[in-house]
Order: structure tokens, then C-alpha cells, then sequence
């Protein structure tokens, strides 16, 4: 019988390296200057590089390059393999892992940040893994999306620790004074619900003022939750496409930080709709989907025997 939950493993890994390396082409660039039709073309390109009876590309397209992925993949990849070389967490081992695979391939269009971050690690040979990060913007820490746009293999590795906490209180929490301000994610969630619900479908203008594409995770973590959510409702021109091909093609559409909110949302949509839903095409033109596949086997094997 079929494994629903490997299944969703899968789709959680696949879904995300999907959603970075289909964004990434149109990454920093305005809504308005993307739209609908130059998504569907660039995936219709890749779809047709595809040929179903060796479930490869075609011979004769073999030789072309597959998308690459960037900076959300490589470090979601550190964090699934330190997770699985472990078996658990290790700061050290990670943040190792994060600055040697940057030194090692720095060209994946890494936020202009966090590279300091990678020197420091080094530099102080990995001592205090965390002291780098929050020494960034005076010591107020990144509030940049990276945290989230790398995080999927950790909720996979402790599928059955179950100790998820309401956002409100995780919020609260970490602050001295609470206003709206110190609720981002919280405060958005009655928005979120409002556009992903209704029937038509919300102009880009209002989602990209109202949720945001930006970098900042505050501004595009909502947005990739909403793409998700609103692309089990009818999206025009994209009639024939599934849930989760809807939730990335929509998602791209937004414009902004494009890779990384279709990764967010590739994530979601991969878990909910399992790896039968992410079409063979895709995920054989895209680089690293073969290695996703075998880590979300391997935290399969991991989740299922921690308990
Ligand atoms: N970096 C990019 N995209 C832009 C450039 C792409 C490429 N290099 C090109 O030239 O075309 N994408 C990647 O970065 C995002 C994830 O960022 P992460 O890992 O959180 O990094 P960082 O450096 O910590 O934060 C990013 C920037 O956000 C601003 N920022 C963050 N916290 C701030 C704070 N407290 N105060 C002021 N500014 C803050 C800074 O400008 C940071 O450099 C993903 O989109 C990934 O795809
Ligand atoms: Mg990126
Ligand atoms: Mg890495
Ligand atoms: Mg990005």
C-alpha cells in the first residue's frame, strides 16, 4: 500500500528545491513585469525537455543544464544532512556545514548578510556557533527570510516530537512589550484567511502591499502560506494545472523574492498534496531533486525510529 507519509516527505524536499529553482529566474523582479503567461513559458520550456518514456530529459536535450538551484537549497541541503549525519541537532555541525558549503560554491546568490556570518564561523573555527548571527544589525539579528526559506527538514526530522507551540505565544515570548508590531505573523493571520478565501482572487497589488515579497520574513513567509492556500481555489489561466503546480506558477507570479517564496510555499503544497502531485517533468530538470529524495527517505527512516 502507499506510504502517504513518505509520500509527503518527498513532496516537502521536492516541492521546495522545485519552487527555488523555477523562482530563481524571475527573483527581484516586479509582478508587473513577470505576469501569468511568462511563468507558464518558462515551465513549458522545461516541460517540454521532458520525455515520459525514459522518465528523463530527451537525448537530445541531455546535454543542457539543469536549473540550478540557490542559496535556499544549498542551505536547507546543509541542514537535512547534519540533521541525518547526527541524527539530531548540532549547532557546531551545522553551522559548519552552512559556511563550508558557501566558501565552497559562493555564487547561489546568498543574502548579503549572512556571508559575514559564514567568515565569522570560520574564522573563529565554528567555537560559538550562534555568537556571529546575533551579532548581525547590532546585535538585533537578521530579520531576513533565510531562517524560514531552509527550515523544512527540521519539522520532518522531529514529525513525531509534536511540541508545536501557538504562534501568539511563541511571539510573546520572545518580546519584553507587547504592541501589534511585536506579532508579525500573528496579526497577518486574519488577512491571510480573508484573501485565501475568497473567491476572486485578490489583486497582486493588494497581496504584495497587504503580505509582501520581500526578503524580510515578516514580508513574504504570509505570502507563501497565502499562495498555498489560494491555489486550491481557481486561479484563471491556470485551469489545467494541479494544487501544487498552481501554488508555485502563482506564487512566482507575485514577483519579489520569487525563489524563496515559492520554496516556502513549494514546501507546504509538496507536504499536503505528496510527491504524486509534483509533475516527473519538473523534477527532472531541476538540479538536486534526486538528492532531496533521498533525504527525505532517510528522515523518514529517522522520524520513524526516534520515538
Ligand atoms: N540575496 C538574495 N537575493 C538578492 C540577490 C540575489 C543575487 N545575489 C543577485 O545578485 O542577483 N536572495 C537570498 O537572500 C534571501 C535570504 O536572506 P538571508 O539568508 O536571511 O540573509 P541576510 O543577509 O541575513 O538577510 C538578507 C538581507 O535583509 C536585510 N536585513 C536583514 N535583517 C536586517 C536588519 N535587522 N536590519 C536591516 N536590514 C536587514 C539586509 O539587506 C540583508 O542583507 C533569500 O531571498 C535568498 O534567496
Ligand atoms: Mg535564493
Ligand atoms: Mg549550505
Ligand atoms: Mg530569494
Amino acid at each position: 500500500s502507499k506510504n502517504v507519509l513518505l509520500s509527503k516527505f518527498k513532496g516537502a524536499l521536492v516541492g521546495a528545491v522545485l519552487g527555488d529553482c523555477i523562482g530563481s529566474e524571475f527573483e527581484g523582479l516586479w509582478a508587473k513585469s513577470i505576469g501569468v503567461e511568462k511563468v507558464l513559458k518558462s515551465i513549458g520550456k522545461l516541460e517540454s525537455e521532458y520525455d515520459p518514456a525514459t522518465d528523463g530529459r530527451k537525448a537530445d536535450k541531455q546535454d543542457m543544464l539543469l536549473r540550478d538551484y540557490t542559496d535556499d537549497t544549498a542551505m536547507a541541503r546543509s541542514v537535512a544532512q547534519s540533521l541525518i549525519e547526527n541524527k539530531g541537532f548540532d549547532a557546531k555541525h551545522m553551522a559548519k556545514m552552512f559556511s563550508e558549503e558557501y566558501f565552497k560554491d559562493p555564487y547561489r546568490g546568498y543574502g548579503g548578510s549572512i556571508i559575514t556570518v559564514f567568515s565569522k564561523l570560520k574564522d573563529a573555527e565554528f567555537a560559538d556557533p550562534y555568537k556571529p548571527a546575533a551579532e548581525q544589525f547590532d546585535g538585533e539579528g537578521s530579520y531576513g527570510n533565510g531562517g524560514a526559506m531552509r527550515i523544512v527538514p527540521a519539522p520532518l526530522f522531529a514529525y513525531r516530537q509534536n511540541d508545536v507551540q501557538h504562534l501568539t505565544l511563541i511571539e510573546a515570548k520572545s518580546k519584553r512589550e507587547a504592541t501589534p508590531f511585536d506579532f508579525p505573523y500573528a496579526s497577518i493571520t486574519d488577512d491571510i484567511r480573508k484573501y485565501a478565501l475568497q473567491d476572486d482572487l485578490p489583486s497582486t497589488e493588494e497581496i504584495t502591499g497587504n503580505l509582501g515579497t520581500d526578503i524580510s520574513a515578516y514580508r513574504s513567509v504570509p505570502t507563501a502560506v497565502y499562495s498555498f492556500l489560494r491555489a486550491s481555489k481557481h486561479i484563471d489561466k491556470l485551469e489545467d494545472r494541479n494544487s501544487f503546480e498552481k501554488t508555485i506558477i502563482y506564487a512566482i507570479t507575485l514577483g519579489g523574492d520569487t525563489d524563496t517564496i515559492a520554496t516556502m510555499a513549494g514546501a507546504i503544497a509538496g507536504a499536503w498534496y505528496g510527491i504524486e502531485a509534483i509533475p516527473k517533468s519538473w523534477q527532472a530538470s531541476c538540479e538536486s531533486v534526486e538528492d532531496a529524495l533521498k533525504f527525505a527517505e532517510q528522515l523518514y527512516e529517522l522520524s520513524s525510529t526516534s520515538e
